[in-house]
């Protein structure tokens, strides 16, 4: 059954390379330590380029370096046009940008869109009183102290999303933590203010941006009480509506009023791909949309069918171009969530050989599991620390931070290092060098079409096409259990075997995922 014939261009040598090419996310606080203060920063960053390019990657997205007070870990932004100094200067971003540049990579920063700082210059005006200029950049209303204006509750508590405000007699709205409020798009001076951070980073030359929940910008001014299960976390999987979609638009307008392919990709925690889709519009909205859908789909075989089929579905007669996600900074790492190598290896080879943009989360080359933090280190509100551990460079991981690591390293840090894998071909690093080598090597892989075969039970085969070079087959085995049966005869290009083992042309084994051509 072909589900996906077009690769949405009508030149297919001209992919924007957000479509084609792979990303990659950094977590700047765990990424690398340029200054040994334990905590990473925008030169650690610069200083390990050579990593993305060693791995083969495109772009990489910089989760947020802004000031902040860091009550949310910089998703709460109290200047969005300046670096926090525990990540360096204004300056170093730019050199970040420049030598990202300089060796072909794009650069794509966190939007953090929905809402601010309780430090933020707008909302410590607000704070002032009703009649302040920015009172109605945020989300006021009346009520009692003890009876907020509706039932909606914040991420991370089961508390309301409104804390009262004494000094002025109303409660502002927060869907995060009462260190966020919420902005108000419907003011068009936010919607100036917030272009105007846009054009801030633009205008230093970055490729594109990861807006932060951005599906929640058009609320309704009504605000009206939601059913009990959405009410309980209104932040997630609640479609917000008209609003959003109109603001998308300007936002895309003012994108594309850059030279080069400037991109938008929208953080979409929806309740379906549909959903997700829709934030897309006629390709007037968001670029491409995060499919949180996928991202928590179990390990098995007809489910990951059914989750290509439903993104195609969902995409295709819109000419969306679908994206694919397996960790990021938010949840428990895949390694961890599989519960073996073997199976996050073959992760890899789905992820890097489906239909559409690969966002791969710093330190999933690595293998990196969580790290186990005890009570007394946990600092995140979310309970998201252990996915956020600092990345092992060398065989001495603790000394890579200067012995003062913000969180504990991963577990098996040393023997999981950058250093320790490169050039142990048997190595996770090695694997995902190979994988994306033979992605960019192949234009079947980086954006032919997919079709989807048959296979027993416990495998996902598919076969990807286009106008150039071979035709790719992928079968993927999801148990841990040898499969037969199979007519994987065709020369064997790559997945969870070494190159020049010998491989069964009738048999998987357990955790196997292979790659053949048809020729
Ligand atoms: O995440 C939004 C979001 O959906 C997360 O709250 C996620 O579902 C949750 O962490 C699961 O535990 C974005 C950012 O990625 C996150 O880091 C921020 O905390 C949040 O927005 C607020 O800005």
């Amino acid at each position: 059954m072909p589900i996906s014939t077009t690769d949405g261009h009508s030149s297919p040598d001209r992919l924007p390379w957000y479509r084609s090419g792979v990303v990659y996310q950094v977590y700047p606080r765990s990424f690398a330590d340029g200054d040994g203060d334990g905590v990473g920063d925008l030169p650690g960053i610069t200083a390990h380029l050579g990593h993305l390019r060693d791995l083969g990657v495109d772009a990489v997205w910089l989760s947020p370096f802004y000031r902040s007070p860091m009550a949310d870990f910089g998703y709460d932004v109290s200047d969005h046009c300046d670096v926090d100094p525990t990540f360096g200067e204004l300056a170093d971003a730019d050199a970040l940008i420049a030598a990202a540049h300089a060796q072909g990579t794009k650069v794509v920063v966190d939007f953090v869109p929905n809402h601010v700082s309780v430090e933020h210059p707008w909302f410590q005006d607000a704070l002032t009183g009703r009649e302040a200029e920015h009172r109605d950049w945020f989300v006021w209303r009346d009520g009692a102290p003890d009876q907020p204006p509706n039932n909606w509750r914040a991420a991370f508590s089961a508390s309301p999303a409104w804390t009262y405000d004494e000094a002025s007699g109303q409660h502002y709205l927060h869907l995060f933590l009462p260190e966020q409020p919420d902005l108000d798009w419907n003011h068009p001076e936010v919607v100036r203010a917030m272009h105007g951070v846009l054009r801030f980073w633009l205008d230093r030359g970055v490729d594109g941006f990861r807006a932060d929940v951005v599906y929640c910008i058009g609320k309704e001014p009504a605000l009206r009480d939601l059913p009990e299960d959405l009410a309980e976390l209104p932040a997630l999987l609640q479609d917000f509506g008209p609003g959003t979609h109109e603001q998308l638009r300007g936002i895309r307008t003012l994108l594309e009023s850059y030279p080069g392919d400037r991109m938008v990709v929208g953080e979409t925690v929806l309740p379906d791909v549909t959903t997700m889709a829709s934030y897309l519009g006629h390709d007037d909205e968001l670029h491409l949309a995060f499919n949180f859908s996928a991202l928590h789909a179990p390990w098995r075989a007809d489910r990951w069918r059914r989750e290509i089929e439903a993104a195609a579905s969902a995409l295709d007669p819109i000419g969306g171009w679908p994206t694919w996600t397996l960790s990021n900074h938010d949840i428990p790492r895949h390694r961890t969530r599989l519960g073996s190598e073997g199976r996050a290896r073959a992760a890899a080879v789905l992820l890097l050989t489906l239909r559409g943009t690969p966002f791969l989360y710093m330190g999933e080359e690595l293998g990196l599991s969580d790290a186990e933090v005890p009570e007394e280190r946990r600092v995140d509100p979310g309970g998201r620390d252990g996915c956020r551990a600092p990345l092992p460079w060398t065989e001495d991981p603790e000394g890579d931070w200067g012995g003062r690591a913000w969180l504990p390293l991963p577990p098996d840090a040393a023997r999981l290092s950058v250093e320790a894998q490169t050039g142990d071909p048997t190595s996770m690093l090695e694997h995902y060098r190979r994988l994306l080598a033979l992605r960019r090597a192949t234009p079947a892989l980086h954006r032919g079409a997919l079709e989807l075969l048959d296979a027993p039970a416990g495998v996902l085969r598919y076969r990807r096409s286009a106008d150039e070079g071979p035709d790719v087959e992928v079968a993927i085995n999801f148990t841990d259990e040898a499969i037969g049966g199979l007519d994987l005869s065709r020369r064997f290009l790559g997945g969870t075997a070494l190159p020049g083992a010998s491989t069964d042309p009738a048999v998987l084994g357990p955790d196997e995922a292979r790659i053949t051509t048809a020729d």
